[in-house]
Formats: structure tokens, C-alpha cells, sequence
């Protein structure tokens, strides 16, 4: 395993000790999340009972076939924990997700928690959002005058930057497991997250934004020196 998957490991292992029997959990989707469902399998298989609800296709997979018991959202609609990684984690544990193109569900899933672990290596925790390009999960019709209001959308929030397009690795239109497209917005600096979340909200076409504002409670991150948690 790379240095940089077994920091991934580390702050994974540390959210499954979280988990304790009876527990209704929702399930995040990514590399670091991935270990997460690893480490828990191992738990299931020693006798430990939950239920999973995953945030998306790929992670039911990954937890069908190790045997995670799974529900939907609908036959558990509320959960004790969710766990899940991030792009970048900033002041207060505001978050940018959805570069996995996961951000709806995970979003829905996140807010039905009790609580919302974020589990990363040390190098998502930043200062300022917005260096990664936030994703917006968009309908798909309009979508030029969606990215337009976006824009004007962003600069009231004095976000500037450019709006793109997310496509697969096979050149296609990324669509999302709710059939939506993603633009990914390069804003560079998101000066007020708070500020560019409700304005995001107000614009017709978009149906969500990876602005995680309040939905972590704790973040374990692992670094070179050793895991660190941050709690809001
Ligand atoms: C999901 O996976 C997403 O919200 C986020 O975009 C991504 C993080 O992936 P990784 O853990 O692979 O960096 O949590």
C-alpha cells in the first residue's frame, strides 16, 4: 500500500472505532471512505451488527460484496453516523466534496446523521476553500443558462472563476447516479462558503452544491506525524 493510501487507512481505522453494535450508518463514497468499508467488513465478519446505507452505486458494490448488511435511506431513514471523506476541509469543517461525483446522495445521507465523521490525510485539511473546484450538481436542461446564473450566482459571493463541464474518463458527459451533470466551478478562494451556499441554493437548475457547511461534527486526519481530530 503507498504512504499515501496508509494515511488514508489510519484515519479510517480510527472512524471505525467509532462504530458500535446496532448502529445505523451511513456509508461515504471515495478512496478514503473505500477503507472505511474494508475496515468495517472485517468488524461484521467478527460479529459486530450494523446497517449501511451507502451514498452511492460504487460503494454499494464495494459493501455487497464484503458483506456489509445494506438498507436503503428510505428503509432507514435516520442514521446514527456517516462516514466519508472530502476534497478539502476548512475552518469550522466546512467541506468541499463531490469529486467523486457522489455529492447529492452523500449530501441527503450526511444530513439524515446524527453525526458526520470526515475522514482524510492531513493534505485535505486547508486554511481556504475553494482551491479545488467546487462541483454543482445540475440538471440536465439548460445547462448554459445554469452555468451563466452560476456565475453571477459566484460573484455575488465573490467567487470568480471558470465553469466546467465534468466528463468521464471516456470523454462522455459525467452523469451522476440521479442522472444529473456536474460543472465543476474553479473559483480559487471561496472567501465566504456560507455566503456562496445560499446563493448557489437560490439558482434554478441546480440541485445541490459539494459546500458541506455544518454537517461534520469531527474530522480525523492522518499525517505523517500521527492522526489528529478536530471537532466543531
Ligand atoms: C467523496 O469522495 C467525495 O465527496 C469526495 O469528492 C471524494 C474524496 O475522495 P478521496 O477520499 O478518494 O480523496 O467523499
Amino acid at each position: 500500500m503507498s504512504p499515501a493510501e496508509q494515511l488514508k487507512r489510519q484515519a479510517a481505522a480510527r472512524a471505525v472505532d467509532l462504530v458500535r453494535s446496532g448502529m445505523k450508518l451511513g456509508l461515504g463514497t471515495g478512496s478514503t471512505a473505500k477503507h472505511f468499508v474494508e475496515l468495517l467488513a472485517e468488524r461484521v465478519k467478527e460479529g459486530l451488527e450494523v446497517v449501511g446505507v451507502p451514498t452511492s452505486e460504487q460503494t454499494r458494490a464495494l459493501a455487497e460484496t464484503l458483506g456489509v448488511p445494506l438498507a436503503t435511506l428510505d428503509e432507514q431513514p435516520v442514521l446514527d453516523l456517516t462516514v466519508d471523506g472530502a476534497d478539502e476541509i476548512g475552518p469550522g469543517l466546512a467541506l468541499v466534496k463531490g469529486g467523486g461525483g457522489a455529492l447529492l446522495r452523500e449530501k441527503i445521507v450526511a444530513t439524515a446523521s446524527a453525526q458526520m465523521v470526515v475522514i482524510a490525510d492531513e493534505s485535505k485539511h486547508v486554511a481556504t476553500l475553494g482551491t479545488f473546484p467546487l462541483p454543482i450538481e445540475v440538471v440536465d436542461f439548460g445547462v448554459t443558462s445554469i452555468r451563466r446564473s452560476i456565475e453571477k450566482a459566484g460573484k455575488a459571493a465573490g467567487c470568480h472563476g471558470l465553469l466546467t463541464l465534468r466528463r468521464g474518463p471516456d470523454g462522455h458527459v459525467f452523469v451522476t447516479d440521479q442522472g444529473h451533470l456536474i460543472l465543476d466551478a474553479a473559483f480559487g478562494v471561496i472567501p465566504d462558503p456560507g455566503l456562496l451556499a445560499a446563493r448557489l441554493a437560490e439558482v434554478a437548475g441546480v440541485v445541490e452544491h459539494g459546500l458541506f457547511i455544518g454537517l461534520a461534527s469531527r474530522a480525523i486526519l492522518a499525517g505523517a506525524s500521527g492522526v489528529t481530530v478536530l471537532d466543531r
